[in-house]
């Protein structure tokens, strides 16, 4: 069986009934300038979606993937291949995004696991090919194999170092060789269980000696995708050192990283970390290292990564404002890191996600392309600091200024600011109108 058991997706607009199709996501209508095709850049994520059984930590997976027959061959990762390139098509995504050992086994040695890969890659190029889909960001997964259970470029063990940098080497010509225009390095253990047992000086300089590694052997090979790092607090580590957006740019500029290196924000990392996405996307953004998105969205009482897909207005439109200021994606896209519930076993049910995600986020883009373009929001955040247009103010921030000269000039004028409103609730009112 290598299709997807349901028809392909089309967009009906927002009156239609039928559950399989869209209902506000049209790939062609050009929202602010862009299609939206463009303005999201869609990628699925093959661990999730061809590799996701629904196990979580009290049982094993439910769900039912008529194609796949459970076994680690090569033709069975090559056959998944192909109803995942039948699924992008049906859901109209346009990229996709994969861990090594997600498209192919690994393997007794890792001239194996290699090989294996080598052929799976035939098959993704050949299905890039054939359907025009094309690779978002590819990575390595160091964080399954007992091997890095203490961690992989941030082990104590410096064969581990050694063994995640030579499958790093690999995941990295695979994803050039299929066209990848990224990579992630997302450090699922770079972190550590207790400080206890821990040289966390020592591990973050292992940490960057890696990644100048990665970007040496970048240059080496040609591959002129953008790197990411994918800040992530905690789970499965207890502290994760890119716990978020802000310690990750720390990372860079303090290891002489930040010119290589975007961040990929994913929702519920942001949620973990404490943080609003809008504010990790901020924080990317305000430091030119906004890269990429992994969209999904979690359930903030859990406390849990749970990877739900997107559905929540407000977090598509407050991210959607971001991404807006920015003018867009260049080499990053809007990766759905996000998986099905438990009880939702069937191949439709992927579907549903994906293309509910899909309205979710186009639900988003016209809510924020119209107030981007009334220009309500920013007309009062440019009326709050307005003040600084004066000479004397913008003469405080020029370093023209020392604190007597300042002191002299509130009391010669008599300077008493009063409060001023910040009108959030307004504000948040004019926001919910769009929605
Ligand atoms: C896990 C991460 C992972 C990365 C890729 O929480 O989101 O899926 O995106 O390694
Ligand atoms: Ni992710
Ligand atoms: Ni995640």
């Amino acid at each position: 069986m290598n299709t997807f058991p349901c028809e392909p997706v089309k967009y009906e607009g927002p009156d239609s009934r039928n559950p399989l199709a869209f209902k506000h996501y049209k790939a062609d209508e050009i929202i602010a300038g862009k299609s939206m095709a463009d303005w999201f850049r869609f990628g699925c994520a093959y661990w999730h979606t061809m590799r996701g059984t629904g196990a979580d930590p009290f049982g094993v997976g439910t769900a039912d993937h008529p194609w796949d027959d459970g076994s680690d061959s090569i033709a069975n990762a090559q056959n998944r291949a192909r109803v995942f390139f039948d699924f992008l098509q049906k859901t109209q995504i346009d990229y996709y995004c994969f861990h090594d050992r997600d498209i192919a086994p690994e393997c007794a040695t890792l001239a194996e696991s290699n090989k294996a890969l080598d052929q799976v890659a035939d098959t993704f190029e050949e299905l890039q090919k054939e359907t025009g889909k094309k690779l978002l960001w590819g990575t390595a997964c160091a964080f399954v194999h007992p091997r890095y259970q203490q961690g992989a470029a941030t082990s104590p063990n410096a064969n581990v170092f050694a063994y995640v940098g030579a499958q790093v080497k690999k995941a990295m010509e695979i994803t050039h060789r299929l066209g990848g225009e990224g990579y992630v390095f997302w450090g699922g253990r770079e972190g550590y269980a207790s400080l206890i047992n821990t040289d966390m000086k020592r591990e973050l300089d292992h940490l960057a000696a890696f990644l100048h590694m990665a970007v040496d052997y970048k240059k080496e090979i040609g591959f002129t995708g953008q790197f990411y790092i994918e800040p992530k607090p905690q789970e499965p580590t207890t502290h994760q050192y890119d716990s978020d957006a802000a310690a990750c740019l720390n990372f860079l500029r303090q290891y002489d990283l930040l010119d290589h290196f975007k961040l990929n924000i994913e929702t519920n990392h942001a949620t973990l970390a404490g943080h609003t996405m809008e504010h990790e996307l901020t924080t990317a953004l305000d430091a030119g290292a906004l890269g990429s998105i992994d969209a999904n969205m979690g359930t903030p009482n859990v406390g849990w990564d749970t990877d739900q897909f997107p559905t929540d207005l407000y977090l598509t439109t407050n991210t959607m404002l971001v991404l807006m200021k920015m003018g867009g994606f260049t080499t990053g896209g809007l990766n759905f890191d996000a998986k099905l519930r438990r009880q939702s076993l069937d191949a439709a049910d992927l579907i549903h996600g994906h293309i509910g995600g899909m309205d979710t986020c186009a639900r988003g883009l016209l809510a924020a392309a119209e107030l981007m373009e009334k220009g309500d929001l920013s007309d009062a955040v440019a009326k709050r600091y307005a003040g600084w247009q004066a000479p004397e103010a913008a003469a405080m921030l020029k370093g023209e200024r020392t604190l007597e000269e300042i002191a002299a000039r509130v009391e010669r004028e008599g300077i008493d600011p009063r409060p001023v409103s910040g009108r959030q609730e307004y504000l948040e009112n004019l926001v919910n109108r769009r929605l």
